[in-house]
């Protein structure tokens, strides 16, 4: 075996954690004869590299321990790892026990006096905005990547179109209008503001900061955790929304940007096991909303034709993303 091979699963056994009996082991077993890998071994022991690599490895166990008392205090609460639902809630008690507490709810009659709840429909689409060229996510079935990807999926396209294909009610997640959408947007849909009034938990100096979804049943937002606290509010259709939690990073096998390898998988509600991840699971229907917390990952089906709102906008600061890079976090 080319040692560069036999320095590579080394390096892996070292960063998992392994001891020198294991990282033998795992030479053997790799092929590499006994008294070999007793040599590759012993060397490590002085080498500053190794040293470190397994400083790291234990720094790493540190956290899974920690993280394992986040699940263990979860599990333990009174209703166990659940959702609640909020009716209307005060923000004082919002901002305390759910933004504050890094943990999701599903909130109902916070849009209750928006117009859109009884205004939206294709038509009046069509009606305030047909003309308008908007930009969508498109061609996404031809990508498995396509969100990773997101930017090969814009393009643009007449409203009115867009809407025409939405008529036929096919399900479908080829394409879909996405917040990411919003920039190029904000000019074309700007009249759906009018359709549209503060909601008491955000800021209300930033009513008009918000972003718009559309697409056909059957959309899906693979697994991922936003890098801010999102507020997802549902005006037309229904979504399905999965969550879990910061603390099963391991089960959520995060190896590229803030993505899950689970991809769509549709992760069974529950408190998982050693290898699931728990979830937590719920249904949007058109005036309910749901507090997605940084970090809490989230996986979103379309059951209808959707139309809906998310926003940053809360009282607190929320701008995370700069802080996020500056962690030099998985890329
Ligand atoms: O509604 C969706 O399809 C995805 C929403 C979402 O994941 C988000 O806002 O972060």
């Amino acid at each position: 075996m080319p040692q560069s091979d036999k320095r590579a699963l080394l390096a892996e056994g070292l960063a998992a954690g392994y001891d020198d009996a294991a990282l033998h082991a795992r030479l053997v077993a790799a092929g590499v004869s006994a008294a070999a890998a007793k040599y590759e071994v012993d060397r490590l022991g002085k080498d500053p590299m190794a040293a470190e690599l397994r400083a790291q490895a234990a720094r790493m166990a540190k956290q899974r321990w920690l993280f394992a008392n986040q699940r263990r205090l979860a599990l333990e609460a009174d209703d166990g790892f659940s959702l609640h639902t909020l009716d209307a809630p005060d923000p004082d008690h919002f901002y305390r026990h759910y933004y504050e507490a890094n943990r999701p709810a599903k909130l109902i009659g916070l849009i209750a006096h928006w117009p859109a709840l009884t205004r939206w429909s294709l038509d009046h689409f069509a009606a305030i905005a047909g003309d308008a060229i908007v930009e969508a996510q498109v061609e996404r079935n031809l990508d498995p990547d396509y969100e990773l990807a997101k930017d090969d999926h814009r393009r643009l396209v007449r409203f009115a179109e867009l809407i025409d294909w939405l008529r036929k009610d096919e399900a479908s997640n080829d394409i879909y209008l996405t917040a990411y959408n919003s920039g190029t947007n904000a000019a074309a849909l700007a009249p759906l503001w009018n359709d549209l009034a503060p909601i008491a938990l955000l800021d209300d100096t930033k009513s008009r900061e918000g972003f718009f979804w559309l697409g056909p049943r059957g959309t899906l937002t693979p697994w991922h955790h936003d890098l801010t606290n999102n507020l997802l509010v549902q005006v037309v259709g229904r979504k399905r929304v999965r969550m879990a939690p910061p603390w099963a990073f391991a089960r959520m096998k995060n190896s590229r940007h803030c993505f899950s390898d689970w991809g769509n998988e549709p992760l069974p509600a529950g408190d998982g096991n050693a290898d699931m991840p728990p979830v937590l699971e719920t249904i949007i229907g058109p005036g309910e909303a749901i507090f997605l917390p940084v970090g809490w990952w989230h996986q979103v089906e379309a059951l209808d034709l959707s139309a809906s709102m998310s926003f940053t906008s809360f009282r607190r600061d929320n701008a995370h993303v700069e802080d996020y890079k500056s962690y030099g976090a998985i890329g």
